[in-house]
């Protein structure tokens, strides 16, 4: 009987609406997991991954992961093939809107990935290509936040937060949403796309596009 109850409950764990994307994230020690700037997952035991499932629209994935102990690290795969390397962003600093679409990571330093062996495999729910990342200080932070940005091809008509994006491909460009899909659009001469502003902006404001 148990064992029809957990199959029945980890069916329904696994079934997901079409677009949606599925995944697994932990952290060593306590997590808490947000899309878009919304709290999506949080626990305090890193040896069991937790179940997040989010639409193919989001823009932002972002870890708050506060360590405990020793070592310490975050973990994350999900359907959409992305998984937890060196290619997020992290720091030790929380900045204003740090977790939110329009945050500009660019001064955040790449993630470092991490190799204590203490950890094994687990949680063994996450498959091997996610790695364990941190900051370069490695135990000597003790808070990290880690982000990465999504580039989705598709959009939500009148979500005021996503309805212009920087062009992943040219920072003197951007997206806008036109009829759930993103067109790119180029900005007047001299100036560069700010997402936190949702304008372009002249390039002198914008140290890290030229
Ligand atoms: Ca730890």
């Amino acid at each position: 009987m148990n064992l029809i109850l957990v199959t029945i409950c980890a069916i329904l764990l696994t079934q997901v609406n079409a677009g949606d994307i599925s995944g697994s994230v932990t952290c060593d020690n306590i997590l808490k997991f947000f899309v878009d700037g919304q709290l999506e997952a949080s626990s305090n035991d890193w040896q069991v991954a937790s179940p997040v499932s989010f639409s193919d629209t989001a823009h932002v994935l972002a870890f708050d992961c506060l360590d405990e102990g020793v070592i310490a690290g975050i973990r994350g795969s999900f359907s959409n093939g992305v998984v937890t390397d060196s290619s997020w962003r992290c720091s030790t600093s929380a900045d204003e809107g740090w977790k939110e679409i329009g945050f500009d990571d660019s001064n955040w330093q790449d993630a470092t990935i991490q190799t204590h062996t203490n950890w094994g495999a687990n949680p063994t729910s996450i498959p091997s290509e996610a790695k364990w990342i941190w900051t370069a200080g490695d135990t000597a932070d003790t808070h990290v936040f880690c982000r990465l940005r999504l580039h989705p091809a598709t959009c939500v008509p009148g979500n005021l937060n996503t309805s212009h994006v920087m062009d992943p491909n040219d920072c003197k460009r951007f997206w806008q949403c036109v009829h759930g899909t993103y067109v790119s659009m180029p900005c007047a001469p001299g100036t560069g796309f700010h997402e936190g502003q949702q304008r372009c902006e002249h390039l002198y404001l914008l140290p890290n596009c030229n």
